[in-house]
């Protein structure tokens, strides 16, 4: 087969063999749904997801799940790892969903920026850990709506900056950036990916996947398209590049997707159509990346690539049409 017409979305991100990797069935208590989970390798023995667990009463909490190779043998937590604290938190009184997982090495600490579903909304919160058995939350710091967020790993001049998804009331979401001297008190928001309109794959909602990936060439994004169809949303995954040191600055944007649901597990579930990336890991090489999605609301799956090869594709299948980012 001619080289163009080669599937690229294959060849980009190949899905492991063993999907769906984690399903309830697997689940060391009764749970509807196991999906979008935060990941990060705690060592090079251990990689820990940090899933949305779905009990049946439609409320979700995170169950850590460990594993040495990423893909199998996972040891579940044998409850939940962290609840809602209604309490506390009356921002958390519909559930907590959809964690994205990052190492403060200033702190010392894990972040974990998480969608806390609140009578008024989804809103963005944040925890912090040191061994994903003890947490401390921050609390709520966005105002519903708001959701899909994820810290970078440093501060950039004296502050942390943080990417999220707010929804306007005009509807169309765009994904932001905001800073922070404490991460509690957030400001100077800036929209810095737009929503397209028409028939774009990334039309009228868009969001962070997993964190921001730091390369030589910026930071790379993953990110997803919510294509809004008659028959219901499609979620796909397309990539842009931020500027490595001011990442207000977008570079390059892909005009295609280089995932959507496809196979059985991603079209079939409770929510079908949806793949929904929250987290990944990286290869000792620090080009391969292992990415972690919910696949149709349902259970987590896996697909793998090359950085280097995400970038290149980037480059070949970019525009910054200035009137299509445009409000
Ligand atoms: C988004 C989030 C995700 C979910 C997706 C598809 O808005 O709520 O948690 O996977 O919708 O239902």
């Amino acid at each position: 087969m001619e080289l163009s017409k080669l599937d690229y979305r294959k060849r980009l991100l190949q899905r492991h063999p063993d999907n769906p990797i984690l399903t309830a069935y697997k689940w060391p208590y009764f749970v509807n749904s196991v999906f979008n989970a935060g990941a990060i390798r705690l060592s090079s023995k251990e990689t820990l997801l940090l899933c949305r667990v779905e009990d049946c009463s439609g409320m979700s909490h995170l169950c850590a799940a460990r594993s040495s190779d990423g893909v199998n043998n996972w040891k579940v937590d044998p409850k939940p790892t962290l609840l809602p604290d209604v309490a506390r938190y009356p921002d958390e009184k519909w559930g907590i969903e959809d964690p994205r997982i990052v190492w403060l090495s200033e702190l010392k600490k894990y972040v974990i920026t998480y969608t806390s579903y609140s009578s008024e909304g989804p809103s963005v919160s944040i925890a912090l850990t040191k061994d994903f058995r003890k947490f401390e939350k921050l609390g709520s710091v966005m105002p519903p709506e708001d959701k899909d967020a994820a810290l970078f790993p440093y501060r950039f001049k004296e502050r942390w900056a943080m990417i999220h998804r707010p929804v306007p009331a005009s509807g169309r979401a765009h994904i932001w950036i905001s800073f922070s001297p404490d991460l509690i008190h957030w400001g100077d928001h800036k929209v810095i990916i737009r929503a397209k309109r028409g028939p774009w794959w990334d039309a009228y909602k868009i969001g962070l996947s997993p964190p921001p990936i730091e390369t030589p060439e910026g930071w790379l994004l993953l990110y997803h398209g919510v294509r809004q169809t008659p028959a219901g949303c499609l979620y796909r995954i397309g990539l842009a590049l931020l500027d490595l040191k001011n990442p207000i600055r977008c570079l390059l944007r892909s005009n295609k997707w280089i995932m959507g649901p496809e196979t059985d597990y991603e079209r079939t579930g409770d929510v079908g159509d949806v793949v929904f990336p929250c987290g990944y890991t990286l290869g000792d090489d620090g080009d391969t990346i292992h990415l972690y999605y919910g696949a149709a609301d349902t259970s987590v799956s896996l697909v793998t690539g090359s950085i280097r090869e995400m970038l290149a594709w980037l480059k070949e299948n970019s525009s910054l049409d200035t009137e299509e980012n445009s409000l």
